[in-house]
């Protein structure tokens, strides 16, 4: 089957560093689940034993890489969680929940890095087998402030999040922009809001997709 039509509902969950997209895709699940939904919750870099060597990798600040390397790993991580975790979930009519995918690539390694943005693009094609999110919640905060909630929660260094303020500012730009140009599939959410508001909202958006999708079928 292609990837572009299984039958479950693919969502991902984006946005900068700090900006609470794990707080708001595991309330998220919890609140599907307890509406009696099969919701699978996932993340990049990780969710297969392979990415989750890659994320050690390409998050150590003591190994040295170019921009490409770092591209190429995020790619490869990703790949192994379509056809390992994505695909067979979205088969079995699961609601795929994803903490971050491939607006993350075009936001950091293109508007925050500067790598060409068609060429990402269609890496992030093969590297999905074309398969997009029908749904994302984009999580909006000022670079400085998700910045501060990381440093607060955890003095760990890592090698993208310790890169400059200007590189947040772009990639956070990066990720209005591409919310911009897609309105269609992204919604943004204020993401300054206190933790209970920004669940209100994505619930409301998720809820006015599922029914939209129940009215289509
Ligand atoms: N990356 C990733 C790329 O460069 N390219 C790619 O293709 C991909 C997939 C790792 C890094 O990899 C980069 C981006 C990242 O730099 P990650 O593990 O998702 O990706 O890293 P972070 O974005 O840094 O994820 P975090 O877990 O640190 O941030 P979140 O998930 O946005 O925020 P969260 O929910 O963990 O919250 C952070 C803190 O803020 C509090 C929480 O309690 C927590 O302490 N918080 C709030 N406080 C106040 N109000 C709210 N509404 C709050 N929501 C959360």
């Amino acid at each position: 089957m292609p990837a572009e039509d299984v039958p479950g509902v693919f969502i991902t969950v984006e946005g900068g560093d700090g900006a609470g997209k794990t707080t708001l895709a595991r309330a998220l699940t919890e609140c599907l689940r307890r509406s009696g939904r099969a919701v699978r919750l996932t993340f990049e870099p990780g969710g297969t034993a392979l990415g989750t060597h890659l994320r050690s990798l390409v998050l150590d600040p003591g190994v040295a890489m170019s921009d490409w390397d770092e591209t190429w790993l995020f790619l490869a991580a990703r790949a192994s969680h379509v056809h390992e975790v994505l695909i067979p979930a979205l088969e079995a009519g699961e609601i795929v929940l994803s903490d971050r995918y491939s607006d993350s690539t075009l936001a950091y390694q293109g508007y925050g890095r500067g790598l060409d943005l068609e060429r990402l693009t269609a890496l992030n094609r093969e590297a999905t087998q074309g398969l997009s999110p029908d749904l994302t919640l984009m999580l909006d905060i000022p670079a400085e402030l998700g910045l501060a909630r990381t440093r607060a929660r955890s003095s760990q260094a890592d090698r993208i999040g310790d890169a400059d303020l200007a590189f947040h500012q772009r990639v956070n730009a990066g990720f209005r922009r591409l919310a911009a140009e897609r309105p269609e599939r992204v919604h943004m959410i204020d993401g300054r809001q206190d933790a209970a508001v920004v669940l209100g909202e994505a619930l409301d958006v998720v809820n006015r997709w599922l029914d939209g999708r129940r009215a289509r079928s």
